[in-house]
């Protein structure tokens, strides 16, 4: 939603009204200013991060969008280390393939894709996810033509591979050293917000419990270190897909009803624990409490990754012992209450 700004000059002095709404709750979704960066072919300058740990799976999301249909040896996705510029990477081939280099030499195709989709796909703002796992598949997820549910576009097998530490992450560029032997050729012109790394393959309903705020414990766009004249703007509004606020359909037998989550942080709810079920991001941990009858509220830690599931919602025992709102940051509070 766009800005207002009215100003006039009198005899006293200038008078400014500046009214922004930068969130726009819609049904469904909330949209959000994230801050874009914007690659041109260029070496000059770059957003990268090094000392990646090894890993043996990732997910990567993003949005993106190409200014331009040209993407024949394009690159937008490159891990280099001391044993190989190419560890991984991801580009374009001339005929419109997507290629992934895994530890170096070891390429794979994914099935060749139609022109026109992807012309439509690459230039207009879609979320894109790209997952992969050692003995499994390299898996392209993304959002086509504004759509926020994502859906799964490509994929392909490949053999078991350990990513080797060390890593230095590059976007839209082709190392050919260690954050160097970049080529402005291969450099991508394209628009990039909203970036996360895991080292850890997600699965499609994960994907689309997806946030904006689930961070990558890898990367996020905001952990980037900048080389050269970059700067972000913040005039393109995303579907961050909040869906904490939204209704979440509660599953009864027999019946059904549904219940919103509320999101309260460094707050923890103690001693009313039913479950701790495994969850790899935020959205994975209220999603199972959705599930569940007898859960009201859960507990997500951000650092640690713990989801507990309580019987009870945390502000119902305000003041009491069983209820911290002071915890640290790292503690998010769920509960089904009136927000
Ligand atoms: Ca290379």
């Amino acid at each position: 939603m766009a800005g207002i700004i009215l100003s006039g000059c009198f005899r006293l002095g200038c008078v400014l009204v500046l009214s922004t709404l930068l969130v726009n709750m819609s049904e469904g979704s909330k949209l959000v200013n994230l801050p874009v960066f914007y690659q041109e072919a260029t070496t000059s300058k770059y957003i990268y991060k090094t000392a990646i740990p090894e890993m043996t799976q990732l997910t990567i999301c993003m949005w993106m969008k190409w200014v331009s249909t040209d993407r024949a040896g394009k690159y937008f996705i490159s891990f280099s280390n001391a044993n190989a510029d190419n560890e991984f990477l991801t580009w374009f081939s001339p005929t419109d393939q997507m290629h992934v280099h895994i530890t170096g030499s070891t390429t794979y195709n994914l099935d060749s894709c139609d022109n026109t989709e992807l012309n439509t796909l690459m230039t207009n703002w879609n979320k894109h996810c790209f997952t992969w796992t050692s003995g499994g598949s390299f898996t392209w997820y993304n959002t086509k033509n504004d759509h926020d549910i994502f859906i799964k576009y490509r994929d392909v097998s490949t053999g078991s591979h350990t990513l080797r530490s060390g890593m230095n992450l590059v976007m839209y560029h082709d190392q050919d050293g260690q954050l160097s032997g970049m080529d402005s050729n291969q450099a991508s012109n394209a628009y990039l917000a909203g970036l996360n790394v895991w080292n850890y393959e997600m699965s499609l309903d994960t994907i689309n419990a997806l946030t904006c705020e689930d961070e990558g414990n890898i990367a996020t766009q905001a952990s980037m270190s900048i080389y050269g004249p970059i700067g972000f703007t913040y005039d393109e509004s995303f579907d961050c897909g909040s869906k904490y606020r939204e209704a979440l359909e509660k599953l009864y037998t027999f019946k059904k009803q549904s219940i919103i989550m509320c999101k309260v942080e460094g707050a923890k709810l103690s001693n009313h624990v039913v479950a701790t079920p495994s969850a790899d991001s935020a959205a994975s941990c209220v999603a199972k409490c959705s599930s569940r009858k007898d859960c009201k509220s859960a507990n997500y830690n951000t650092s640690t990754g713990s989801c507990e599931l309580n019987d009870i919602n945390g502000p119902a025992y305000e003041g009491v012992a069983d209820y911290d709102d002071n915890a640290d940051s790292s503690n998010i509070h769920y509960h089904s209450l009136e927000c």
